[in-house]
């Protein structure tokens, strides 16, 4: 990782959550320069009412540009898997190449496709899951750790839907779900992350680790599973407080795009 802090622009975070009676909907975050902030605020508001909510917010704040760290995508790669059980078995191993215990890795997987949230539900957030014992870490686990303030530098956005369309890879959320894993990636104490999609009808997710990237498994749930959510995976011992706060507050702009590999594993 590079870290270093100069930004001309003044940047905004922009943030869309919608629901319906209480329920998550969609939602979305970009961290861009003043400038889009119009044009991207309007493209929320249309995604969202795709969703026929019956609550929509949309914030704007300004983040200090001197905050800004500067990070590379990680390398996507496809796994080719054509069933949920393969594709949690990939899953379950990446894991084990990044440095977590086995049952710690089932554990994760079992608890995502259940409803890791107390009431059985998906979290809003992420589990903070200590990778040698298993120990849940967020301070609140119907919340969860929210990663946040997060995007590509403007100039490459153009070529990362590029590199992404010419694999077949276009749909919005693989796009945010690689630039949200560069973050994660970044987070000090961070050894590797877990996702999948809590959309029933989106079956792909995905385990990130500095060691290999972005490895993208086509089918972690069967289609019509409400289930999803997110773990990120940290050194035992490491202090959260450090990691909590860069992952929820401090802003993160990719500025290079990794390669993004084709369907046959490459
Ligand atoms: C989400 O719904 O936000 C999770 C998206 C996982 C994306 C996996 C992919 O398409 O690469």
């Amino acid at each position: 990782m590079i870290i270093f802090a100069v930004m001309e622009s003044r940047y905004y975070s922009i943030r869309m959550h919608a629901g319906r009676d209480g329920n998550h909907l969609s939602g979305a975050e970009r961290l861009v320069p003043q400038e889009e902030v119009e044009t991207v605020a309007m493209a929320m508001l249309q995604r969202a009412g795709e969703y026929d909510p019956s609550s929509l917010k949309i914030s704007v704040d300004e983040v200090d540009s001197d905050d800004i760290v500067s990070g590379a995508l990680p390398n996507l790669t496809q796994v080719p898997v054509s069933d949920v059980r393969t594709g949690r078995e990939k899953a379950i191993q990446a894991l084990l190449a990044a440095g977590v215990t086995a049952d710690v890795a089932v554990s994760a997987i079992e608890t995502i496709a259940k409803g890791a949230s107390p009431d059985g539900g998906n979290m809003r957030g992420a589990m903070l899951i200590d990778a040698g014992t298993g120990a849940r870490l967020e301070p609140d686990q119907a919340r969860g750790i929210r990663a946040t303030r997060m995007d590509i530098l403007p100039e490459l956005f153009p070529r990362l839907e590029q590199e992404l369309e010419k694999k077949d890879l276009a749909h919005h959320r693989t796009r945010e779900a690689l630039i949200l894993a560069a973050k994660v990636l970044a987070a000090p104490g961070i050894i590797a992350e877990l996702c999948w999609s809590d959309d029933p009808q989106y079956t792909a997710g995905y385990v990130a680790a500095p060691g290999f990237g972005y490895l993208r498994i086509p089918h972690m749930k069967e289609v019509g599973d409400p289930h999803g959510g997110r773990a990120f995976f940290c050194m035992p011992g490491f202090n959260l407080e450090s990691s909590i706060r860069f992952l929820e507050e401090t802003p993160f702009l990719a500025d290079r795009i990794g390669l993004i590999g084709d369907k046959s594993g490459g």
